[in-house]
């Protein structure tokens, strides 16, 4: 068994009812199991600033699944979800990046581990700290002092 992390993001028809939806998705994936989930959070958009607020979570999976295998378990559930894939950083009705699987370190055309801009955007990492308070990003290091490093970066809890 490996624990993976997961990032979703929504802005786009219902934010909130999507990525609760998408969180209990997450629970369903075969060989896996989901052993915590953080709150959701209200946040700017980083990157293409001139569209709506994000909500943002992220999820905790034990899973037996190779990083590939699970990155298409994602990208099923995200078109199940309307996902149509436009532009990069476009909005979106539901978007699942797997940011780490266990100390995994790869570069393929589809995946990259670590997720390569987690340690830099305070959306991904403000939920994560949630629930891995002492996660160490491979290369980059812990949660705590990164998100400091991001402080600008609008993120606002929403009571669950
Ligand atoms: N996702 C992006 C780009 N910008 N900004 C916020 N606040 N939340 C996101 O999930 C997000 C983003 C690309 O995936
Ligand atoms: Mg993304
Ligand atoms: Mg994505």
């Amino acid at each position: 068994m490996t624990l993976a992390y997961v990032a979703l993001g929504a802005n786009l028809g219902s934010p909130e009812a999507t990525v609760k939806a998408a969180i209990a998705a997450l629970g369903g994936i075969r060989e896996s199991t989901r052993v915590a989930a953080s709150s959701l959070y209200r946040t700017a958009p980083v990157g293409l600033k001139h569209q709506p607020d994000f909500i943002n979570a992220v999820v905790a999976l034990e899973t037996k699944l190779a990083p590939l295998a699970l990155l298409e378990e994602l990208f099923a559930i995200e078109s199940r979800f309307g996902r149509r894939r436009s532009v990069k950083n476009a909005p979106r009705t539901l978007d699942l990046d797997l940011l780490l699987h266990g100390d995994a370190a790869l570069a393929t055309p589809t995946l990259i581990l670590p997720h390569p801009r987690m340690h830099q955007r305070a959306f991904v990492l403000a939920p994560l700290a949630e629930i891995a308070p002492l996660a160490v990003i491979p290369g980059h290091g812990g949660i705590a002092g990164l998100l400091t490093a991001c402080a600008g970066q609008s993120v606002e809890r929403i009571a669950a």
